[in-house]
């Protein structure tokens, strides 16, 4: 019994899997049986009846050794995945797929109490709309920042589609710290990827609109709409994007859809791939082909091939306008400049996945059963043999045949790639709702024993499956454990709750070779329809438990000028109509107990948590005036509001931290 409950030793639970397996297969073909006495030395008889009685398969007990997380032990990998339409993004456990955190990113988040009167409330006035509130995201690739290509853990990114914006997560305590408008354009969605040393972090564009999304009518389609795409410049010691050091470069008004940076030997260059190079612009009322086939009816769309790092002198040099308070390289210097290239791409493509070690770009076909290799080498040699035809708006077109490596004819609905250590690529099959596995060839030709640029397996998942992400995927030096399978449907997967159904994340064995991956695991994701997600190494993150002192403020990332130390320094102060309060917060007081201020007083008020234990939360909310805090150890937050409503109000702590919790309290008391 002892023997099968051991935590610490691996060899122990293989050797156990296979046993029960082989078990399982005896009891039944002999269903009637009771499996108590199994006969095996060591292996409890509970565990055999428990499963029979549950009908589990080896399979299924194969998934649930692979997965089970013992009470006490931590996953070895960290998911940071988007929130899709809730504008948040989740941390999740892999392989336990256990959620242990929702950040508030561009929708206030009560239990972070992000956006209900704290510092959380100007990150999201960054993300405003020429002063509009949006207070919702429609999020879709989170991007770890990295150094020389491999996730560091310090911090997370991510896109808001919806309205082109972006946001900077600091990963010491996973909260926003910053939201920043894109100028000049009104929707995104190739971003928010990075350069391999989070130089930069790049947002590529999505449907195009007139630079500064100005009026235009659908007929200047052509000679209006324009593209952006957005390089932010990454201030890692501020743990800010700096606008003054970020630049645009202006691009046709085909649809890029997603983009990946090059790495190693591709270092410096971005690839995006596109469509609707038919500029189509819908109209189905007028008799025009509606959108989804009017942008389906060329044979190829372009695949961008961007220089970066050219991109980056000709910003240095001055050689841009300002619009919208960034700089923007017009289309005709990134063509004279040589910035822009285009290849073409079969059918309506999806992805743009650069290899570990940069040499590849494979792109989905979509409408079309193959991913596309492109091979960086033939690239830069096609650019440098000059003499290109190109594009209506003057792009230099390289043919296929001088920058193509290889075709893999994987299914129906190719997507989305990713890599491992053993020299597989994992695509997502979206219509045929199957992770495909096929090899790589080149310098990974050797990873494995199979045959270079075929498929291996394809493995059904339920249903629909978009992203698809691997243990520290997205770097130079992938893992080969597991990959996530990002389903879209979920219909018969979980109990019924409704027309609405969650996502399904898809937990993916793949430390096998050959047609060997195993589907472990169903995680219904109730929350809004994630895109992407990546997967670091847990041991990467290196996450405060406390803040670092007594009075931080996690809105500056430094001592907040309004911290007090202790509950003697606790006081109200009035100056006119200004209200000032200084608050301590321990288990289990706030000094002071009792505020009185008058109708229309204008209240600042600073708390400061005297906490130093992990886990020590407490929550402030002030009933009837929407405000709401999460003040962790040590933390100090400052909120502002003007008392325009008299009356009895109390405020409590909405964190049950102690024995004394619900006597943890106070009364403002507003007099009219
Ligand atoms: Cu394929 Cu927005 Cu990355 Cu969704 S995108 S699936
Ligand atoms: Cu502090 Cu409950």
């Amino acid at each position: 019994m002892e023997i099968f409950l051991s935590r610490k030793s691996l060899p122990i639970w293989l050797l156990t899997t296979v046993v029960l397996a082989g078990i399982l297969l005896v009891s039944c073909r002999n269903n009637n049986q009771p499996a108590a006495s199994s006969g095996v030395s060591g292996l409890p008889a509970d565990a055999a009846a428990l499963a029979t009685a549950r009908g589990l398969t080896p399979d299924d007990i194969y998934g649930a050794l692979k997965t089970y997380m013992p009470t006490g032990q931590h996953d070895p990998y960290i998911m940071i995945s988007s929130g899709g339409q809730s504008g948040q993004v989740y941390v999740i456990g892999v392989p336990s797929m256990r959620l242990l955190k929702a950040i508030g990113v561009f929708t206030p988040e009560p239990w972070q109490g992000y956006g209900y009167g704290g510092h959380g409330d100007k990150v999201l006035a960054g993300g405003f709309v020429d002063g509009k509130p949006i207070l919702w995201g429609d999020t879709h690739h989170p991007s770890i920042s990295e150094t020389n290509g491999e996730y560091d853990g310090q911090f997370a990114f991510i896109n808001d589609k919806a309205n082109a914006r972006i946001a900077v997560i600091d990963l010491r305590d996973f909260e926003t710290k910053q939201i920043i408008k894109t100028p000049n354009a009104i929707n995104d969605h190739g971003g928010a990827f990075v350069t391999p040393n989070t130089e930069y972090v790049i947002e590529g564009p999505q449907y195009a609109a007139p630079l500064g999304f100005e009026y235009a009518p659908l007929e200047e389609y052509a000679e209006k709409y324009r593209a952006l795409i957005t390089f932010w410049k990454f201030d890692r010691v501020a743990g800010r994007i700096d606008q003054s050091r970020s630049f645009q470069i202006e691009l046709p008004p085909y649809w890029q859809d997603l983009c990946d940076a090059g790495k190693k030997v591709s270092d410096g260059w971005v690839f995006c791939n596109s469509f609707n190079t038919e500029l189509a612009t819908g109209g189905i009322e007028l008799g025009n082909p509606p959108f989804e086939a009017g942008t389906a009816r060329n044979d190829t769309d372009y695949l961008h091939i961007i220089n970066w790092k050219k991109a980056e002198e000709i910003f240095q040099s001055g050689n841009y306008e300002m619009m919208g308070g960034i700089a923007v390289i017009r289309l005709q210097t990134a063509i004279d400049e040589g910035l822009l290239y285009f290849t073409p791409e079969p059918k309506s493509p999806h992805g743009a996945d650069v290899t570990p070690g940069g040499e590849y770009i494979v792109v989905g076909g979509k409408l079309d059963p193959h991913v596309t290799v492109y091979s960086f080498e033939k690239i830069m040699a096609a650019i440098a043999k000059g003499g290109h035809e190109t594009d209506q708006y003057g792009v230099p077109v390289l043919p296929l045949d001088a920058t193509m490596e290889a075709q893999v004819e994987l299914g129906l609905g190719p997507l989305h790639t990713v890599y491992d250590n053993k020299g597989y690529a994992y695509t997502s099959l979206f219509l045929d709702s199957a992770v495909a596995r096929w090899t790589l060839g080149g310098p990974y030709a050797n990873l494995n024993p199979d045959e270079p640029w075929s498929l291996i397996q394809k493995l059904p998942v339920h249903y629909n499956i978009g992203h698809i992400t691997a243990v520290e995927g997205d770097t130079a030096s992938p893992g080969g454990e597991f990959v996530v399978a990002l389903s879209k449907w979920s219909i018969d997967r979980f109990a019924n709750i409704g027309p609405l159904m969650p996502q399904n994340f898809q937990l993916v064995d793949i430390s096998g070779t050959g047609a060997q991956m195993r589907l472990l695991y169903d995680m219904p994701i109730g929350v809004g329809e994630p895109h992407y997600a990546q997967i670091i190494r847990a041991d990467r993150l290196k996450p405060w438990q406390v803040y670092p002192e007594i009075g931080w403020d996690p809105g500056t990332m430094a001592p907040h000028p309004n911290a007090i130390t202790s509950s003697e320094q606790a006081r109200v102060e009035r100056n006119g109509n200004h209200v000032e309060i200084w608050m301590t917060v321990v288990r289990s007081h706030f000094y002071p107990e009792r505020v009185e201020i008058k109708q229309g007083d204008h209240v600042t008020w600073h708390l400061t948590s005297l906490e130093r234990t992990p886990d020590a939360t407490h929550g402030f909310a002030i009933s009837g005036y929407n405000i709401n805090l999460s003040l962790e150890p040590g933390e100090t937050q400052t909120i502002e509001f003007v008392a325009d409503r008299s009356g009895t109000f109390t405020y409590y702590c909405t964190e049950f931290c102690s024995a004394l919790h619900l006597e943890m309290l106070g009364y403002m008391l507003v007099e009219p």
